[in-house]
């Protein structure tokens, strides 16, 4: 062809047939498009945990899968967020079970305080078949877990005063999640809880409207709690796993090779975020205290026996759920 004819307009038109024909074989016709929400900033474990999921999936499912996350909890609150990917209108998450308990029963075996000896004895009843026996429970409420990732320890934190008997919690209005296992809790330690928004603690320790909260370390420093709450005592009450789900209508849409992928990319990413979460709350931990947070030594025995009530009231509500309680405590 000579150079006269690319100027001719049909071969234009022609040329720009033959080029969108192949971006037309290059992209899938149907692309399925993946929300995903995250409460946490960028740079966090498990945001870089799920910026490498999402990365993996588009990539290796071809584009037939075009995932995106959303950081710093800008698709809403968690519950909101929960019942989003139930319905199906976000496609993918990272929760944690804390949250999950008013929806899926059976996960707030998890959130008994001092259930879990330490972290890899909540690894080792979440990778195994407890673990899969937990993720049937959020499949039956249209949440498919797919890997377990870490959040730590929860240690109780305030703006008032050291902590180290549960004496010293007397009258502090303390944050927590959403979930009344968390409220019997705290009141059973004598102090006034208030469940909100993680997204408001902020400003409430700021102006007084709370006195403290509870967390892990990494949570503790990149929400800037620790600029206001100066005492951090290591209670260490609640170890609770996360979970990476995916919503059932998307999951189920999906082709089985795909499914495959997913799962991997999951997997994957909580191998990941583990390593980064080892690292990151070790790093956390000697920041704050850097940056002129107070720890205060607990004497947990103390903390466990005024819990202890809390176990029995459970029971009494769901009989059902013992034997779920039991095999985590004798899995250990
Ligand atoms: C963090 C969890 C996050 C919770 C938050 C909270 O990773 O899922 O939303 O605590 O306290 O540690 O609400």
């Amino acid at each position: 062809m000579s150079i006269r004819s690319y100027l001719n307009p049909v071969h234009c038109l022609q040329a720009a047939a033959v080029v969108g024909v192949l971006a037309a074989m290059t992209t899938p016709a149907q692309a399925d498009n993946w929300r995903g929400w995250n409460v946490h900033p960028p740079g966090y474990p498990n945001s870089e945990a799920l910026d490498s999921f999402v990365k993996d999936v588009t990539e290796k499912t071809d584009g037939r899968v075009n995932a995106k996350i959303f950081h710093n909890g800008v698709l809403g609150d968690q519950p909101d967020a929960i019942e989003q990917t139930r319905s199906g209108a976000l496609n993918f998450a990272n929760f944690n079970m804390g949250p999950m308990g008013p929806i899926v029963p059976e996960t707030n075996v998890l959130s008994l305080p001092f259930l879990f000896k330490d972290i890899d004895a909540m690894h080792h009843v979440m990778d195994g078949e407890i673990g899969e026996r937990f993720a049937e429970a959020l499949e039956r409420k249209n949440l498919v877990a797919l890997s377990w990732f870490d959040s730590g320890s929860r240690s109780v934190y305030n703006t008032k005063r050291p902590i180290n008997e549960p004496e010293d919690m007397k009258g502090l209005k303390v944050r927590v999640m959403n979930n009344d296992l968390y409220v019997e809790m705290i009141d059973a330690l004598g102090g006034n809880a208030t469940p909100m928004a993680y997204g408001e603690v902020y400003q409430s320790l700021k102006t007084g409207v709370l006195d403290g909260a509870e967390n892990n370390f990494p949570s503790f420093e990149s929400s800037g709690h620790n600029e206001v709450a100066k005492y951090f005592s290591e209670t260490e009450h609640l170890i609770l796993p996360e979970c990476v789900c995916i919503a059932k209508a998307s999951w189920e849409k999906l082709s089985e090779e795909d499914q495959g992928i997913v799962r991997q990319a999951a997997l994957d990413a909580a191998t990941l975020q583990r390593k980064l979460w080892a690292e990151g709350s070790k790093k956390s931990r000697e920041e704050v205290i850097a940056a002129g947070v107070e720890i205060n030594e607990v004497d947990k025995p103390a903390f466990q026996t005024r819990m202890e009530p809390i176990y029995a009231a459970f029971i009494e509500q769901h009989p059902d759920l013992e034997p779920l309680l039991n095999d985590v405590r004798n899995a250990q």
